[in-house]
């Protein structure tokens, strides 16, 4: 059975339960008189009052059908009872915001994208997107195109932006200004195996918070709904935040630091405090909610980096497979890296809330924008470095994407006592 989740209000619910809206078309074949609009007082009370009362007329929504087929989610168009028309469109029970075609024939995964205002969150998810379709999507067959009409307009928009008009993001505006909508992207993966020529298909959900909106326990709370509902969270690590890095000198040649913004233990802090009292499954304390620690920027660390470094180059991926040592040599460098920075500060927080956490390290541009126009990306337009990684890490821990294990620790230890 497809769970659905609402991109919008975060409502779980079975795929076959969604309600449909009539598209009150004019070939009705009851007497040929299509449905009127009519005010979705659900739909408006959940928008607010910037919604004009105009725009609040639309189509009827009615129930889906209890039928087996409708049950076992094999018909996708039902009948409006109103003006007998098929409609394909699913609505959400709770909120009544429509959904795009074909959000409901998969489960949806939601990405939370977390971080102190300025810590990169804007720019790396429209690099990530980028290398999804391109380098990374190579290796694993991935496709990952935009889904409805405002997540393909947002995303074409990025692409220019960052990659035509070599524009780093404007600041993310804050919730209290408009609820910023989710990206929304279907994820196919091809199967292996037995059912190698099919793919699987999922929805995933990539919410990119205002760093504003962090930055107090009580700010957080718009972002309840969204944080609690998330399948995976991605924490953005501005190293040019950490005051060890900021007093090295190891940009000096890069533009202006950034002023200072809310520490990452605190973002970290809050976060969890969000997810136990929302009820998200707690493990000896620890919220049980995978999170992926990414230090963003490491083009600005080079200076403090040995020459063997994992993070100087990117992951290989080959085979379509992650590498899970590679993963771990990584993982190790950053804890060794932030530890170093703060006294262990930021690892103590997070591994005392969190029992699934993973380190990474990345680049977005590869390089730090240009002294002299910091709002706009390297000359070369961006280089990115391990931007993939903390992703891949999520959805492999979900089956979706295959990881290459070492060895198994237990059959390592036989062996060595055969020898
Ligand atoms: N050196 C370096 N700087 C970066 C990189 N990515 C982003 N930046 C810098 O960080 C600034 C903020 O990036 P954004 O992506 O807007 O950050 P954000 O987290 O979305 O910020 P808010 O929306 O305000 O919360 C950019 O203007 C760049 O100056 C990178 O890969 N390397
Ligand atoms: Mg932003
Ligand atoms: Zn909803
Ligand atoms: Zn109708």
């Amino acid at each position: 059975m497809t769970t659905v989740i609402c991109p919008y209000c975060f409502d779980r619910a079975p795929a076959s339960r969604l309600p449909y809206r009539c598209l009150m078309m004019a070939t009705g074949v009851r007497g040929g008189t299509p449905c009127d609009a009519e005010p979705d007082d659900v739909w408006a009370g959940f928008m607010g009052p910037s919604v004009p009362p105009s725009r609040r007329l639309r189509g009827p929504v009615f129930a889906a059908p209890r039928t087996l087929a409708a049950l076992r989610g094999s018909a996708t168009r039902q009948p409006c009872p109103g003006c007998g028309v098929a409609s394909s469109v699913r609505v959400c029970r709770r909120c009544h915001s429509d959904f795009p075609s074909e959000y409901c024939d998969q489960d949806s995964r939601i990405i939370a994208l977390v971080g102190a205002k300025a810590s990169g969150k804007s720019t790396y998810v429209s690099v990530l997107v980028n290398e999804l379709r391109g380098r990374v999507g190579r290796e694993y067959n991935i496709s990952l195109p935009a889904m409805g009409d405002e997540t393909q307009r947002r995303d074409r928009e990025m692409a220019e932006d960052l990659y035509e008009r070599l524009q780093l993001p404007d600041t993310t505006r804050p919730a209290a200004m408009g609820f910023n909508d989710p990206l929304l992207y279907r994820l196919s993966v091809p199967r292996r195996g037995r059912y190698a020529r099919s793919s699987r298909h999922t929805t995933l959900v990539f919410f990119d918070a205002a760093g504003e909106d962090l930055k107090s326990a009580e700010a957080m709370a718009r972002y309840t709904q969204y944080l609690a509902a998330a399948d995976g969270i991605i924490l953005l690590v501005d190293p040019l935040q950490m005051g060890s890095v900021r007093d090295s000198g190891a940009t000096a040649d890069g533009p202006p630091l950034p002023a200072v913004e809310t520490s990452p233990q605190q973002i970290a802090a809050d976060l969890a405090a969000q997810l136990r009292s929302h009820g998200r499954s707690v493990s000896r304390g620890r919220v049980t909610t995978p999170m992926a620690v990414a230090v963003t920027k490491t083009d600005a660390l080079r200076s403090l980096l040995g020459a063997h470094s994992p993070l100087l180059r990117n992951a290989t991926h080959a085979g379509g497979e992650q590498d899970d040592d590679d993963r771990l040599a990584v993982h190790e460098e950053l804890r060794s890296l932030l530890s170093d920075w703060d006294s262990g500060v930021l690892c103590r927080q997070l591994e005392n809330d969190f029992a699934e956490l993973s380190y990474f390290g990345l680049s977005a541009l590869g390089a730090p924008p240009p002294a002299d126009a910091p709002a706009d990306a390297p000359k070369s337009g961006p280089q990115p470095l391990r931007v993939e990684d903390p992703l891949l890490w999520l959805l492999g821990r979900r089956g979706l994407i295959q990881v290459r294990k070492s060895r198994p620790a237990s059959r390592d230890r036989a062996e060595r006592a055969d020898a």
